[in-house]
């Protein structure tokens, strides 16, 4: 393949940058959109033809010139390469910046902008491989989508819960459990202390339990356990399924049997999801979107799709909860880059922050925000580390660290809610809690056995 594109370098057929797909003078305009790629070239293939072509692939190229270029405003509608810099300690990787005229995309529709960004362009010859780090969208694009159902600020008024991080937790085992046993387990959970259960993400209809069972016995245990603590409690029913009309018939059911709240999956595809987040606006829910799959193109640093941007397009298409890591548990991320992924779900526009894998200011021009949920292998003595870096507008959930605790599940949760309570007033009282967060577990211990246990 290598020997190929160099013959056909030197033949002179893929002249992308001849063709206008580079243009080092650009300046993009307000109203473009940006993506930065990652560009790891084949060898021999020079850094700025590589940006060139995916330039002209990710817009209106093919392998060659046609002539019906000149039918259309081809000087617009290409897109431009304008910007290509090393990667530093990276040998062979650039940085390529593409800016892409606004009208090469529909509106509302993530499909469409998906189509071009990462369409052909990630198996093209030309390159070994090709990474999607980030994009920066203009206003004027992001006004054409509804954003988060309910977002933040309406999620916290019909939990009647604020300054705190919210809690839950994952039902295990992941499969296998009857509808009754599965009530059982959200019952005690949530009698415990904790706001949320939720569904896996692999949890549907299978033979064991049929999602009815699990809906009905779900949400019999979320009624008793806010009867008996007075609290509003939720519990995430994952509504993911083979077609629309049958997400669409058990998020109805779910809204009928009084649930606040739908979960799905990230591997319904885009046009679901957006599909679902009008569902959820149309009907007041909260939606829940599990990340489930994303590790298959965000994990390896040089090829595929950044998380950062997995997550502006999903607040984009209007989820209000999305997985987002959570730096001390079983899944990887560093600190860094994970904040970087939470300042896209919760601020008001996202400056230029190279440290956290932001190249762009982004503005999100009034779209709600989004409640990152961190989840994975976390526990109670991780409270002090987990309220350091993930701040106050979070779920925070403990599967393994709840229904794995010795003395039982209604245990567990509440030594996740007393140890979360402990943290938040020491830290609202001035102290250290990234210093003295082991103590204040040990002190809060005292008057707690769960959390001592
Ligand atoms: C967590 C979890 C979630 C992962 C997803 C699991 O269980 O249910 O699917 O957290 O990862 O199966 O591992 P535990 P992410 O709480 O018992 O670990 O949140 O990073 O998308
Ligand atoms: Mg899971």
């Amino acid at each position: 393949a290598k020997m190929d594109t160099k013959k056909r370098y030197a033949a002179g057929v893929l002249k992308y940058a001849q063709m206008g797909y580079w243009e080092p003078d650009y300046v993009p305009k307000d109203t473009d959109i940006i993506a930065l790629f990652r560009i790891t070239p084949q060898d021999g293939v020079d850094a700025v033809e590589a940006a060139a072509a995916v330039a002209g692939e990710s817009s209106t190229a093919t392998w060659t010139v046609v002539w019906t270029d000149r039918l259309t405003n081809c000087e617009k509608y290409r897109a431009k390469a304008y910007r290509v810099d090393p990667v530093p300690n990276s040998p062979g990787e650039y940085f390529a910046y593409i800016a892409y005229d606004l009208d090469l995309f529909e509106g509302g529709s993530i499909a469409n902008l998906t189509a071009s960004i990462i369409g052909n362009v990630f198996g093209f010859k030309p390159l070994k491989a090709l990474r999607l780090e980030d994009m920066r969208l203009p206003v004027a694009y992001v006004k054409t989508f509804q954003g988060p159902a309910t977002g933040i600020v309406v999620e916290r008024e019909r939990l009647n819960c604020y300054g705190r991080p919210l809690l839950g937790a994952t039902v295990k085992p992941k499969l296998g459990l009857s509808g009754r046993n599965y009530g059982r387990v959200v019952y005690e959970a949530l009698k415990g202390g904790l706001d949320f259960t939720k569904d896996d993400e692999n949890i549907n209809s299978q033979p064991f339990m049929h999602w009815r069972d699990r809906f009905l016995y779900c949400m019999e245990a979320v009624n008793r356990a806010s009867a008996a603590t007075g609290e509003v409690k939720g519990t995430y029913l994952n509504i993911t399924a083979g077609t629309m009309e049958e997400m669409y018939a058990r998020a109805e059911f779910a809204k009928s049997l009084g649930s606040i709240i739908v979960m799905i999956d990230l591997v319904i595809g885009y046009t679901a999801i957006q599909s679902m987040a009008k569902w959820a606006r149309d009907n007041d829910m909260i939606l829940h979107l599990h990340r489930a799959g994303h590790s298959t193109y965000t994990r390896q640093r040089n090829h595929g799709v950044s998380f950062r941007v997995i997550a502006k397009w999903m607040r984009l298409a209007g989820v209000d909860h999305l997985h987002a890591g959570t730096v001390v548990g079983k899944l990887e991320g560093d600190p860094a880059t994970t904040k970087g992924y939470y300042d896209i779900f919760r601020e008001e526009r996202n400056p230029m922050a190279l440290e956290n894998g932001i190249f762009f200011d982004q503005e999100w021009a009034s779209l709600n925000k989004m409640m990152p949920v961190a989840s994975g292998g976390i526990h109670a003595g991780q409270m002090h580390q987990l309220l350091h870096y993930l701040g106050e507008d979070v779920v925070l959930q403990f599967g393994g660290g709840t229904i794995g605790h010795p003395h039982g599940i209604a245990a567990g949760a509440q030594a996740n809610r007393v140890a979360l309570e402990a943290m938040v007033f020491a830290r609202n009282s001035g102290r250290d809690i990234w210093n003295e967060g082991e103590d204040i577990l040990r002190a809060a211990a005292r008057t707690c056995t769960p959390l001592k246990q």
